[in-house]
């Protein structure tokens, strides 16, 4: 039997974080210790309230292909908004991400944003929309750890983020995602989609900043991919590429030519 088990915690006031996956059963115990340390000892403050939601899956999950992942080490805020430009997201849409992500340090979830507007369609400004019941087969969990470990990234960011993003993209609604962690201390963020994959940017935000926080770019309405964020489970079963450092020209030019 599968569990989708997830954590929340704040500090009565603010976000401390998250975390959530699916899981057999006989895993949930650790799994629970686990989340509850993170929680514990974050480095975003002392979490005063975690709660927890386990609960087995109703239905069978849907079997997606994890994201490819590569990374661009040039100018983070050039890299964002070339992408982002490239997947035909309005300067308006853009430059509404930015002042989210930068100047917000208490989103939740994820602010949903309409690609031409820029307006934002979910109406509650520190809560977002917060993609769950997502995770990984033993076998895709296994291969990630390998390829993480290859690269040498930091294995609990990168796997949550690749996860998170991999069901977000791939909602037919959405156009793109840009992810900036809320850590104090991770510089790393990315900007995901089908088209480019999951793009990971490193030095997006100042250390020890705890702006942050994920936009979602759309062309449809917001129910739609509210269902699809908050209610369709998604199992990721393949891994699919890792590459090391690409070149922002290398990334747009290859699906251009
Ligand atoms: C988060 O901490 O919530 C976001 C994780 C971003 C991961 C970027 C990476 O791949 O290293
Ligand atoms: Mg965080």
């Amino acid at each position: 039997m599968l569990y989708s088990v997830r954590m929340r915690a704040d500090d009565g006031q603010r976000h401390i974080c998250g975390a959530e996956g699916i899981f057999h059963e006989k895993e949930i115990h650790k799994i629970q210790s686990e989340y509850l340390s993170k929680a514990l000892t974050h480095t975003r403050g002392k979490a005063k309230n975690i709660n927890f939601t386990i609960e087995e899956l109703p239905v069978v999950p849907i079997m997606i292909k994890s994201l490819p992942v590569c990374t661009c080490g040039e100018d983070a805020r050039n890299t964002i908004i070339n992408l982002l430009k490239a997947l035909k997201c309005s300067n308006d849409a853009i430059y509404s991400a930015i002042e989210i992500i930068y100047n917000q340090n208490d989103l939740r979830g994820a602010a949903i944003i309409d690609s031409n507007s820029g307006l934002r369609l979910d109406n509650n400004k520190s809560r977002g929309l917060r993609a769950v019941r997502f995770g990984l087969t033993e076998y895709a969990s296994n291969r990630l750890d390998e390829n993480i470990r290859t690269f040498g990234l930091v294995n609990t960011r990168a796997k949550e983020g690749l996860q998170i993003a991999s069901k977000i993209s791939s909602c037919p609604d959405v156009l793109a995602e840009l992810c900036v962690s809320d850590n104090p201390d991770y510089t790393t963020g990315y900007v995901a989609s089908n088209k480019y994959g999951y793009v990971r940017i490193p030095n997006i935000k100042e250390y020890n900043s705890d702006c942050g926080g994920r936009v979602i770019f759309t062309k449809s309405k917001i129910d739609n991919i509210k269902k699809y964020l908050e209610d369709t489970i998604v199992l990721i079963n393949e891994i699919s590429d890792f590459k090391g450092n690409v070149s922002i020209n290398e990334i747009i030019g290859s699906f251009n030519s």
